[in-house]
């Protein structure tokens, strides 16, 4: 790889239900694109290895009480804790493929009934993704597939909030695949627009944060 100063890896969000195949599609992307020799890694949201990440995760075991606020705010500073890392993975060439990221926050949280704008404002200063990955999938077809987990939002009416408040906040830079196409189907679609999106931010495409 050729380093121009301004050189940089892409940040890929792939967002979505739970179930929709986000997970599958990331390991999947992760080998096609270190099949080309890019430098890439793998992220998740919630980073359940911190201590705010600890704390996340027994909220979600339900293991834990808090008050919707508060969880909002500790999924937020689990995202601020990991940016500079982010930002120098990024600015060193290495492309970051992110399970979940403010808008699986924002979609979450605002599915509970908390405002919109009261959500997004802790994103504020975020780095902004490069491409944005949503598989659509309706919520019925998702819990079809099974294997919800027990976890606590793991539940068929309550991903029908999430599904709204993800059409809420879907904006035109998003690309929506549909993730009820057959699997290969989805890995072809993914790698076409994020191989387009590593390459224009090789060629130096500048950082920006959220909300932009
Ligand atoms: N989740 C995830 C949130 O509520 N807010 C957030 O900011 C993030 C990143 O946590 F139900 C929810 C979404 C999901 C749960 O996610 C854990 P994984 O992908 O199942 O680990």
């Amino acid at each position: 790889n050729n380093h121009k100063s301004d050189s940089r890896g892409a940040l890929i969000v792939l967002e979505g239900l739970d179930r929709s195949g986000k997970t599958l599609q990331s390991r999947k992307l992760i080998s096609y694109l270190e099949g080309l020799s890019y430098s890439v890694e793998s992220w998740r949201f919630p980073d359940r290895n911190t201590g705010v990440g600890q704390m996340i995760s027994s909220y979600l075991a339900n293991k834990s009480e808090l008050d919707d606020h508060a969880i909002h705010l500790l999924f937020s500073a689990n995202r601020w804790e990991k940016r500079s890392l982010m930002e120098n993975k990024l600015r060193s060439g290495t492309t970051l493929i992110v399970d979940r990221y403010s808008f699986s926050g924002v979609a979450f949280s605002s599915a509970k009934g908390l405002d919109i704008e009261w959500c997004k404002a802790p994103e504020m200063g975020l780095l902004a993704p490069d491409l944005v990955l949503y598989l659509d999938i309706p919520p019925e077809k998702a819990a079809e597939r099974g294997g919800y987990g027990g976890e606590r939002y793991e539940q068929l009416e309550f991903q029908r909030k999430v599904a709204r408040s993800y059409q809420i906040l879907h904006d035109a830079s998003w690309k929506t695949i549909d993730a009820c196409l057959p699997i290969e189907d989805v890995e072809k679609q993914l790698q076409e627009v994020v191989l387009d999106c590593v390459t224009t931010c090789q060629k130096g495409k500048p950082l920006s944060q959220l909300w932009s």
